[in-house]
């Protein structure tokens, strides 16, 4: 049985306010799922939700506060708190400045938020996961955590982390029947990603786009509802997806 055919399948989706996140909650919507939907802001959410149907439950959440984390899971009303899938979409990069001229409170703050917070909502639905025999943690990792690009310091080595910790976790629930995927897209545009980075330069922001066909956020819900659809002896490892307008540059070499 897949995940998805199983009756009152129950999907969580943290940065679900913006961006791939509300479109993997409109994905998870149409397929006639109860959706959980997390972020800090609750006008997102409640805007999100409100094309969502009667099955949604908005929840204001710091994915980085490990306690409210804790008491918001173990706090979920009946109908919502056997989570099935748990989407680790919360994330965030911060400025694109070499290491040396970085904010360090900026790296704290994705350390924070893409790899402890990520940590604090996949311990908290394990145990139940386990114990029903079932269930998907479906990771949103970056093409950035496996090729460094100028600027990415903090946020790739993030990504990295995500993936090595999705594949680590597999590991770990080897017999348990429940299982985890790490989907790694490139410039995905639509979404407050890099409205975010360069700190509300809009103009900035929309810069990088120009020209291109990015990834939209629908492209990558599509993703992560494919991956979550598979037979239930089937385990998809890792999905990478860019655009086709992007790729690879030679390496770098400074000459003197
Ligand atoms: P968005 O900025 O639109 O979405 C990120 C969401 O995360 C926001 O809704 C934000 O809502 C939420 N969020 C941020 N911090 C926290 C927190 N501490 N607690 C709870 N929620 C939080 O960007 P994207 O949709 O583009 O990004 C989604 C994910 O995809 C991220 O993990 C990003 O790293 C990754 N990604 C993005 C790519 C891109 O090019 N856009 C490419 C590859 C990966 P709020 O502020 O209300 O909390
Ligand atoms: C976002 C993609 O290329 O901006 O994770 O790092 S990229």
């Amino acid at each position: 049985m897949t995940l998805l055919t199983a009756p009152q399948v129950t999907v969580f989706v943290t940065g679900a306010g913006s961006g791939f996140g509300a479109a993997i909650a409109r994905r998870f919507a149409a397929a006639g799922a109860r959706i959980v939907i997390a972020g800090r802001r609750g006008d997102k959410l409640a805007e999100v939700a409100a094309d969502l149907g009667p099955h949604v439950l908005p929840l204001v959440l710091d994915v980085r506060d490990r306690e409210a984390v804790r008491s918001a899971m173990a706090g979920l009303p009946d109908d919502f708190s056997r989570i099935d899938l748990l989407v680790n979409n919360a994330g965030l990069a911060m400025g694109l400045e070499p290491a040396h001229q970085a904010d360090l409170d900026d790296w704290m703050t994705m350390l924070d938020t893409n790899c402890k917070g990520l940590l604090h909502c996949t311990r908290a639905v394990l145990p139940g996961m386990v114990a029903r025999g079932r269930g998907h943690v479906i990771n949103i990792g970056s093409i950035a955590g496996t090729y460094p690009y100028p600027g990415g310091n903090v946020y790739g080595a993030t990504k990295a982390f995500v993936h090595q910790f999705s594949l680590n976790l597999r590991s770990d629930l080897h017999g348990t029947g429940v299982r985890v995927t790490c989907i790694e897209p490139g410039m995905g545009g639509g979404t407050e990603f890099s409205t975010v980075r360069f700190r509300n330069d809009q103009e900035r922001a929309d810069r990088l786009y120009a020209g291109m066909r990015p990834l939209a956020a629908d492209d990558i819900a599509e993703s992560v509802y494919w991956t979550a659809s598979q037979p239930a002896h089937v385990n998809i490892n890792t999905i990478e997806l860019m655009p086709v307008a992007q790729s690879f540059a030679p390496f770098q070499v400074h000459r003197s």
